[in-house]
């Protein structure tokens, strides 16, 4: 009874959402929205800078700004459309670092067939230390997409606002991927009427109540990935055994006692022969016990895996999505929310954590698994948003869809 209103109340969320992007979709005109303070970054009419996958000019298809738009006309080996440019000098986008948004309007060949494809903004003059969105989470059409990209939503890398030089944009499948326009913004201020100011107070009903956790919830199928036992394959900054600390496995974990030059705690390691997780690849979760020693700074900081031996097209989660306290968190990572890379799931051959200022990250007991519902009831649920996962999985594709947008939009009031 209680699920069935849990759904309900899903579904009109939904259409809450759904009605907001619709709305967005007709103001596609980008003056007519309330944003300002606008930093142009590339008006998209000329490839200096730009490299990718054979990028070119194109006029033909009407731009959506000035004369031209970049497109990327054929895919690499990946199968992916890449448009990436350097900056030189950097950009300073300190003022946007925190409420910030990436405006950029996206050519998609064809929406249906959007699967891998992110958008990234970074400091290293590659795509390390990236902030990251997830295109299938804004565009929404074929064709052109207009999209604000709260910098507050993305998946946080280590990257500097002060000094970004690098820009990338892949999807796989999209031969003919554009873009065009891109440029920072603000919000507007809002209108300081007080007479028609919006009623912003919590509303203890709306999307930011957290739903409550169910707890008939068992997880099955487990293939084991790295009890945390033992350094062999591992790598990263200063990995060692730990048995002093209760490990939550097997009497030992392990841990990550220093940082790399950019200041984050890495554990990481490569498995051969590779392992075949394809069972896991769509309903499947990502088990771990992570040891957190200062919530507080937890800022940037991933889970990723990969097929590439490097973190090249890693399915990656936002540890600050999913880790609730200090010390142990056990994390259930579903792979359906993960930032979709391009890894090939029958053969998994890399793994990474990093977390920005964690010195003494630690981690144990890695399995893939799949969720069973109704059995004996299990505590074992870390965080809220699994509970969105289930309450997808309850609902239609539509919930599902919506939902992500809600999360999205949750972030972006940040
Ligand atoms: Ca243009
Ligand atoms: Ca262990």
């Amino acid at each position: 009874m209680k699920t069935v209103k849990k759904v309900l109340v899903s579904i009109l969320a939904a259409v809450v959402l759904l009605a907001g992007s619709i709305g967005g979709a007709l103001s596609a005109n980008a003056e007519a929205k309330a944003y300002d303070q606008k930093l142009l970054i590339d008006n998209a009419d000329k490839t200096d800078g730009w490299f990718g996958t054979t990028v070119t000019v194109k006029t033909e298809n009407p731009a959506v700004e000035g004369s031209a738009y970049l497109q990327a006309a054929t895919v690499d080996d990946l199968g992916s459309a890449v448009l990436a440019r350097t900056f030189d000098p950097p950009l300073d986008l300190a003022k946007y670092s925190s409420e910030g948004y990436l405006h950029i309007w996206v050519y998609v060949p064809d929406n249906a067939a959007l699967g891998a494809g992110c958008i990234e903004l970074s400091s290293s003059g590659t795509p390390d230390g990236a902030y990251i969105w997830n295109l299938k989470d804004y565009v929404t059409d074929t064709g052109w997409n207009e999209l604000y990209l709260p910098v507050a939503g993305a998946a946080k890398g280590t990257a500097d606002f002060s000094k970004i030089n690098y820009f990338r944009m892949y999807a796989a499948a999209q031969t003919g991927l554009g873009l065009d326009d891109m440029y920072m913004c603000l919000e507007a201020e809002p209108n300081t009427n007080p007479s028609d100011s919006s009623p912003s107070e919590t509303d203890p009903s709306g999307t930011d109540a957290k739903p409550t956790l169910p707890t008939n919830i068992t997880y099955g199928s487990k293939l084991n990935i790295d009890t945390g036992d033992k350094t062999d394959g591992w790598f990263g900054t200063e990995v060692s055994v730990k048995t002093e600390n209760p490990a939550v496995k097997g009497g030992s974990y392990l841990q990550a006692s220093g940082v790399d030059d950019l200041g984050s705690a890495v554990l990481a390691r490569t498995f051969d022969p590779s392992l075949n997780l394809s069972k896991y690849s769509k309903e499947g979760y990502l088990h771990l016990w992570i040891y957190i020693p200062d919530k507080e700074t937890l800022d940037a900081g991933c889970v990723e895996l990969a097929s590439s031996g490097t973190p090249d097209g890693a399915y990656k989660w936002n540890l600050k999505d999913y880790v609730t306290q200090a010390g142990w968190n056990e994390l259930y990572l579903p792979v359906a929310q993960a930032i979709q890379g391009t890894a090939d799931f029958s053969k998994i051959n890399y793994f990474r954590i990093y977390a920005a200022g964690q010195e003494g990250l630690g981690v144990d007991d890695i399995y893939m698994c799949l969720a069973e519902t109704g059995k004996v009831p299990d505590t074992g649920i870390s965080t809220p948003v699994f509970v969105w996962l289930l309450l997808m999985a309850a609902g239609t594709a539509v919930v599902f869809l919506a939902l992500s947008r809600g999360l999205s939009r949750r972030f972006e009031r940040r």
